[in-house]
């Protein structure tokens, strides 16, 4: 049984829904468990007026009986509080009132390709669902995948290495206590002077009306060897973290490991040689792999990149063409974040956290979280994996 999920729901429409699939009986959650990431989903240095308004919570409508996770499928339902002021425009029923339709699509933004591929005249169609707003889903499901993660004692965690121009200091050593301060930068970076960097590069950029992009890192734990599968296409496993991080809204790279620094490389520098010993097993001294060889978790930490575009949505719109009278006009102009970087890395980690735990159910099988586990311990016997 793999995980499986989905989300609906439009960005100001009554509220977002999501469903995951293949969780094992006997699973503990808490309230906390959910409701603790997407808050950190919802913070950051550079987000606009609509976390004002958001408080997000998840509410679970099944799946789950006195804290526990019944085997079933698990619903969750996040409400849109910024609904009521968009009731008549976004309402699942006709309404009297004449509503006026967006016809200014956006560059960058799902907006012209969407109404042509639909049909629609009225860009709010489009946007409403391409919207980043559909993450907080995401994360809600990704913090059950986390729970189940951790029941294996797997950590995902995930910190900021880019914001515009400002780069921080790279450490491919960093171990998952490096990260526990990482929420308390505004920019979840965990280089101190880069933060501020990033901090006043966002601020000038909002001053200018601009956007930025960035790069971040999802680094993941406690993982054993052979996580997904060489055998396969679609079973590779950085196959499957690359789509899954690709799909997150603005991204437009994704790099597992060194990346595409790799590329560059002499192939002496580029891979991690294999050393055994009786106390460690099999181990290697480096990790420019990033944790994946083949398609399949070496059992290193596996470290996943993200690119990130500057958001499409400006306060100084860009050139575009009224889609109504085909004439020149200005992009779409709507209220915005200026940056998001720091909450697309919590994201991220909820979109790997799917992944990892998909790839676990797989391999381990077993209807409750104890025969999991079960499975987990005689893998690692067979394997002698010894960390
Ligand atoms: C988004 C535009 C902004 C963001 C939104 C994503 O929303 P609004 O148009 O309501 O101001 O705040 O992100 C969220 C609502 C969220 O929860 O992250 C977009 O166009 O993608």
């Amino acid at each position: 049984m793999a995980l499986r999920f989905t989300t609906a729901g439009e960005s100001h429409g009554p509220g977002l829904i999501a469903v995951l699939e293949g969780l094992p009986a006997g699973l503990e959650i808490a309230p906390d468990d959910l409701n603790h990431d997407m808050a950190r989903r919802q913070l950051g240095h550079g987000r606009g007026g609509r976390m004002k308004i958001e408080s997000d919570a998840a509410e679970v409508t099944s799946g789950l009986r006195h804290g526990l996770t019944l085997g079933s499928p698990v619903a969750l339902r996040i409400a849109n509080r910024d609904y009521r002021n968009w009731e008549e425009r976004m309402s699942p029923w006709p309404v009297d009132a004449e509503i006026e339709e967006v016809h200014l699509p956006r560059p960058g933004h799902a907006d012209l390709a969407g109404v042509q591929k639909f049909g629609f005249t009225d860009v709010r169609n489009v946007l409403e669902r391409a919207s980043a707003r559909e993450t907080a889903a995401r994360v809600a499901v990704g913090a059950l995948a986390k729970v189940l993660l951790r029941a294996f004692g797997v950590e995902v965690r995930s910190h900021v290495l880019q914001i515009g121009s400002v780069r921080a200091t790279e450490d491919m050593e960093l171990g998952a206590n490096a990260f526990d301060g990482v929420d308390e930068s505004p920019v979840r970076c965990l280089d101190g002077a880069a933060s501020e960097e990033m901090v006043a590069e966002i601020n000038t950029a909002r001053k200018a009306n601009e956007s930025l992009g960035g790069i971040y890192e999802v680094r993941a734990f406690g993982l054993v060897p052979g996580l997904g599968s060489y055998a396969s296409w679609d079973s590779r496993l950085d196959g499957r973290l690359a789509q899954a991080v690709m799909s997150i809204q603005a991204m437009k790279g994704v790099g597992v490991g060194e990346g595409f620094e790799l590329a560059g490389r002499v192939g002496s520098e580029a891979h991690d040689e294999i050393f055994f010993t009786e106390d460690r097993g099999f181990y290697r001294e480096t990790n420019h792999a990033g944790g994946v060889e083949g398609g399949m978790s070496t059992g290193d930490p596996l470290v996943v990149r993200g690119a990130m575009k500057p958001l499409p949505t400006l306060t100084k719109p860009l050139r575009s063409v009224d889609l109504a009278t085909k004439e020149p006009a200005q992009a779409l102009r709507e209220r915005t974040d200026s940056c998001t970087v720091p909450a697309a890395a919590v994201v991220a980690e909820s979109m790997v956290a799917l992944v990892l735990a998909s790839a676990f159910r797989e391999k381990l099988g077993g209807d409750h979280i104890d025969d999991a586990i079960a499975a987990l311990r005689a893998y690692e016997e067979r394997i002698g994996w010894r960390r």
